[in-house]
């Protein structure tokens, strides 16, 4: 006995797409999830999505033997400047397995102590510039952090300094790479005569990819140029290692691509993370003094050490809480392999693609208990409680995130950091208002900060 997947009512040729938010579609699925339930089906001019987010339902299509990852909607997109790099290229291209292999040991936790220092330094210059505010001043906190996200990347991965805090306004590869994603997301909702009728958008689009290659293409040339090139960092590795499967290197073009991936998928996301675990926090002053007692207990000398930061083990809660309710990459596709049945009910074509709704699943009741909806970073204390299978902030499987490992010892570095600086004062009583660019962030959200008496 098969059932037919839910999907609300539709209007013409434009399907399901007067019912999405343009600016913000996760959030219209969200909603839509609460309203149909843990699968539904869309119809947009890119094709029709079925959307998943009970909890047993994404168990079964994390399940890699029948599904695997799918490279559609904002994705494909995307594809047009990440190319066959990591995060835009299917399972199947030669490219994926390749760089895979040979930038999977740069990526582990004990290449973290490599990268460490150069983490500290881009923290420190955070700490400065808050130090340095005058007491009416206020802070943007997401554009704050995307500095520090961006010039870590960029340090860590390219021995490149953006040197953004010396900046007033973006590096233009920042402007130029935020209007290029929201421009990939606003793509999909538009039909194909309505997107050829956009001509400057088009060009806006070309240019940006254009902005992003020439400072790749700088950088690698820089590099090739050096009597003394660094060799420890991700370009390194990407210009002279050998995948041990091929015995072949990275090509010069998908290179390029793989830059453009990590300076893109190394940087929004640990942003989007920590504002909204700073969010958090001055919401819920209980656990923001648990936090402080913690950075006071371990960072204990004038620069916190590698093996410290992995001694802040509440504040690693809190990062887990906070991508638990805004998991800020909210959304992973894929594909089956063959035609089959999902639970036990709904019939799922070879080929056919399935969305996976990482914040609905993250608040599926039946998994978390009576209280997803709240911000309760004890939940993370024992991992055996965390429920199997329902947390996914970071993909699924093969084609789960590479940076993880980055993302986490550089947030929970940087967190640390703060706490032992600062206090933070909810000067505006803000309200959560989440911005979608693609990944997702706190929209306006500002505060005043005040340097901790203990520390002057
Ligand atoms: Mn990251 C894949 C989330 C930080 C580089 N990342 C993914 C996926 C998710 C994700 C989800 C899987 C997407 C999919 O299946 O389509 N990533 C995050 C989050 C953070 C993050 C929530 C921070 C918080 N990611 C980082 C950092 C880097 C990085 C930092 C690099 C330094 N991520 C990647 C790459 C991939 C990826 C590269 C693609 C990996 C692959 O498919 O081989």
């Amino acid at each position: 006995e098969t059932k037919s997947i839910p999907q609300p009512k539709t209007y013409g040729p434009l399907g399901n797409v007067p019912l999405i938010d343009k600016d913000k579609p996760i959030l219209s699925f969200i909603e839509m999830a609460e309203e149909y339930g843990d699968i539904f089906k869309l119809q947009t001019p890119s094709g029709t999505a079925t959307m998943v987010s009970g909890h047993e339902l994404v168990q079964e299509v994390c399940d890699e033997s029948r599904f695997d990852k799918s490279i559609e909607g904002a994705l494909q997109k995307v594809r047009a400047f990440g190319g066959d790099g990591l995060f835009t290229s299917w399972t199947h291209e030669k490219n994926w397995q390749k760089a895979h292999n040979i930038l999977m040991p740069t990526f582990s936790q004990r290449a973290m102590k490599d990268y460490h220092d150069m983490m500290v330094d881009i923290g420190s210059q955070l700490v400065q510039k808050w130090e340095r505010l005058n007491p009416n001043e206020v802070v943007d906190v997401p554009e704050d952090m995307t500095r520090l996200t961006l010039d870590t990347i960029g340090l860590c991965g390219f021995n490149y300094r953006f040197n953004s805090y010396y900046r007033e306004v973006p590096h233009p590869f920042i402007k130029s790479m935020v209007r290029a994603l929201d421009e990939a997301m606003h793509q999909l909702q538009r039909l194909d005569v309505q997107d050829k009728l956009m001509i400057r958008t088009k060009r806006q689009f070309n240019h940006d990819i254009q902005v992003m290659y020439s400072l790749v293409d700088r950088i690698i040339a820089e590099r090739k140029a050096e009597e003394k090139p660094v060799d420890n960092d991700l370009l390194a590795r990407m210009l002279n290692v050998k995948d041990p499967e091929t015995g072949e290197k990275l090509d010069d073009e998908n290179i390029r691509y793989q830059i453009i991936t990590f300076l893109i998928a190394g940087h929004e996301t640990t942003s989007g993370l920590l504002s909204f675990a700073l969010y958090y926090l001055m919401k819920n002053p209980e656990k923001m003094q648990k936090a402080y007692e913690e950075v006071d207990e371990v960072f204990t000398g004038s620069t916190p050490t590698y093996k410290e930061v992995l001694n802040l083990k509440y504040v690693r809660m809190i990062l887990n809480e906070a991508l638990r309710l805004w998991p800020t990459a909210p959304a992973f596709s894929l594909y089956s392999k063959e035609d089959t049945i999902i639970g036990g009910e709904y019939p799922v074509e070879k080929g056919e693609k399935l969305t996976v709704l990482i914040p609905q699943l993250h608040r599926d009741k039946n998994a978390w208990g009576e209280d997803a909806e709240e911000f309760r970073p004890e939940r993370f204390e024992d991992p055996d409680q965390v429920p199997h299978h329902t947390y996914k902030p970071f993909g699924n499987g093969q084609r789960a995130c590479i940076g993880m490992q980055f993302a986490l010892h550089e947030a929970t570095l940087v967190l640390g950091m703060l706490f032992k600086h600062f206090e933070f004062i909810d000067h505006k009583q803000y309200e959560l208002d989440v911005k979608q660019t693609l990944t997702l962030k706190p929209g306006d959200f500002t505060i005043q900060v005040k340097p901790r008496q203990s520390f002057q």
